[in-house]
């Protein structure tokens, strides 16, 4: 095989922070046995390590450096062309039988599939230096907080890692000594970058991950999809808690009044941008923080849903963000950061659509190649992405490391539809509402390799995410339904309808406050909405549209129902549980035949 990931060699004091685990060593040992690695380099997390594999990433053209004065401490990384977004249909759920892995999953049997990667993994590190990184997911002190330890060759992830968990040491020290703690076991290698052998598999019952073949972000740092959703959700629901693809968010009244919102959105549909948003100049004295922008674990306390954040940075998109856009994500991501596919000015600055100001007249695109404003093809890849520390972000949530986690008020279902789907509405109770959860559907994106601008159903924003059978996680959210004496009301959002010309017909990004304060309203039963078929629909004038530049055409389309549409939705949610193959829990068709008789009043 190709060596694409050249081993290193570190001075003493660097790389040999062992743990002291006996189950740890064990399972390092059998994987290093297998994938025959030149050396063992074992992270602990220090600055100096950090400044170590940089510079060794440097000398190896893993990492650009960018200029030091336009973007402090931070490096872009081209990764391979083939290899630029997750891949869905090579992830696997390799539980014991297919149905556990339900009928939303690639499912392949484990015995087959660790011989399969064994195979692969044979020697696959051979002249490289296998890196064994510990890190944990959640607070220090929380009770959700889970220990992980990955095994990657590649320079990329560990740096990567690092921004995006608690790494290091600190995990060494929440595992203990006890060989039969639980951790999250994580396997990966590039092998030699071939779509032909790229494998994400999951095998939950052994909380273990294998992914070979790719270098990128969700396919490859093994902490967040793979770990914090996939296998994450199948222990949540096996221990009663839950693990989402949401952003968490606290919003503070001028009163001081302040609730916690958690959001689910598809892929690129605008979770980061919205747990970042700045208030517009209407809602003086409002103030927005960020909890999270990707992943929430919650559990129930005193019948009410608290959640961490049990990331640590932003693994984020770079296309569109702007001071414009979302200048707290500018502000993060101006030093200490990590690129991955943007274009590299001539002055080693980074560029890519929708910066603010002028293109510039000459760049290096994502792949290497030369790039003009004249050119056909993308600067930045539209998947591309930095990871940054949460630590950057100025909106950063004071209580964010707060181990009993954050009290959620308001779930948000939401996703990218042209047509049909209102600005906002409310669900009737916690069913109707897991209901609106699973029936959410939303243009794809280019987060995923295939077609873009698709619609496709993505449950609860969790189709490529949920470890286990969807109809079991289903019958998991109406389970913790029952035990929340307190739940947070339940709500969807569409900020990309459009109107005739084919123009967005809402401007989005911080004018969503508009549609967070009504969220906050309804918390706090002050107000108003309509009943309408789908639910409680806010008229115009229980939005706060003060000092927006939108007519009331726009508005009306916005908030319309559109009869013919919704006929056409509807079918499309009896064809999607009918697609399920009758895994969908009565509860949920009940909901759905109440629908279809709401429209008939
Ligand atoms: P993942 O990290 O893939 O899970 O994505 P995400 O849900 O965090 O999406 P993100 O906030 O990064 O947004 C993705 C794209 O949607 C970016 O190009 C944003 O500019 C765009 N976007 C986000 N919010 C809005 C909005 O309110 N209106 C419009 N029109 N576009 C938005
Ligand atoms: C997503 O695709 O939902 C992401 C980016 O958050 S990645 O980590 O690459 O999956
Ligand atoms: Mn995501």
């Amino acid at each position: 095989m190709k060596n694409i990931a050249p081993a290193i060699f570190s001075p003493n004091g660097i790389g040999d922070t062992k743990p002291t685990n006996q189950a740890v060593l064990d399972w390092v040992h059998e994987i290093g046995k297998l994938t025959k690695p030149e050396n063992i380099f074992w992270c602990d997390g220090s600055e100096r390590e950090n400044e170590f594999l940089i510079a060794e990433s440097l000398k190896q053209n893993v990492l650009i450096k960018l200029n030091e004065k336009k973007v402090p401490r931070s490096y872009l990384h081209r990764s391979n062309p083939n290899d630029v977004a997750r891949v869905e249909k090579v992830t696997f759920i390799c539980t014991p039988t297919k149905e556990e892995a339900g009928p939303t999953n690639n499912w392949s049997e484990p015995a087959d599939t660790y011989s399969k990667l064994y195979g692969l993994l044979n020697g696959a590190m051979r002249g490289r230096t296998m890196f064994v990184v510990p890190y944990i997911m959640g607070p220090p002190d929380s009770p959700l907080t889970k220990v992980g330890f990955e095994i990657t060759d590649s320079k990329y992830v560990v740096l990567s890692m690092r921004i995006m968990t608690r790494m290091g040491k600190i995990a060494l020290k929440r595992l203990g000594n006890d060989p039969k703690a639980e951790w999250n076991r994580g396997v990966h290698s590039l092998l030699d970058v071939d779509p032909d052998r790229r494998f994400i598999c999951h095998f939950p019952q052994d909380n273990t991950i294998i992914s070979v073949g790719s270098g990128y972000g969700g396919n490859v740092l093994l902490s967040k999809k793979c770990f914090a959703l996939r296998i994450g959700s199948y222990l949540a629901r096996k221990q009663g808690w839950m693990a989402e693809h949401m952003l968490i968010l606290g919003v503070e009244s001028p009163e001081g009044r302040k609730h916690y919102v958690a959001a689910a959105f598809p892929s690129a549909c605008g979770k980061t941008n919205f747990a970042m948003l700045i208030p517009p100049a209407h809602f003086k004295g409002w103030k927005v923080t960020t909890v999270g922008d990707d992943i929430a674990w919650m559990e129930i306390r005193d019948g009410r849903l608290f959640a961490v954040n049990p990331e640590n940075g932003y693994f984020g998109v770079v296309p569109g963000t702007s001071y414009k856009s979302n200048p707290n994500a500018m502000k993060s991501i101006e030093h200490d950061t990590l690129y991955t596919n943007v274009a590299l000015t001539d002055d080693n600055d980074v560029w890519w659509e929708g910066k603010d100001g002028a293109p510039p007249e000459h760049a290096i695109e994502w792949r290497g190649d030369d790039w003009t404003p004249d050119s056909k093809e993308k600067a930045a890849h539209p998947n591309s992405r930095f990871a940054t520390p949460m630590g950057n972000n100025p909106a950063l949530d004071p209580d964010v490391e707060k181990g009993e986690g954050l009290p959620i008020s308001a779930i948000i279902f939401g996703g990218r539809r042209s047509d049909t789907v209102p600005l906002v509405y409310e669900a009737f109770d916690w069913n109707h509402g897991v209901y609106l959860g699973a029936t959410m559907a939303s243009e794809t994106t280019a987060a995923a390799t295939g077609a873009v601008g698709k619609v496709r159903r993505d449950p609860m924003a969790m189709l490529p995410f949920c470890g286990y059978n969807i109809g079991d996680y289903f019958r998991h959210w109406m389970d913790i339904g029952k035990r929340l004496t307190n739940p947070p009301l339940i709500f969807n959002v569409n900020w990309f309808r459009k109107g005739a010309n084919g123009k967005f017909l809402w401007p989005g990004f911080g004018e969503n406050m508009r549609v967070l304060k009504w969220v906050i309203d309804r918390c706090e039963r002050t107000g108003g909405a309509l009943k309408s078929p789908v639910g409680w629909l806010p008229s115009p004038h229980d939005l706060d549209l003060e000092e927006l530049d939108i007519d009331h055409k726009s508005v009306a389309d916005l908030l319309g129902i559109d009869h013919e549409e919704w006929q056409k939705e509807l079918a499309e949610h009896e064809a999607f549980f009918g697609s399920l193959g009758g895994v969908v829990p009565e509860e949920l068709q009940k909901q759905r035949k109440q629908l279809v008789a709401r429209f008939k009043e």
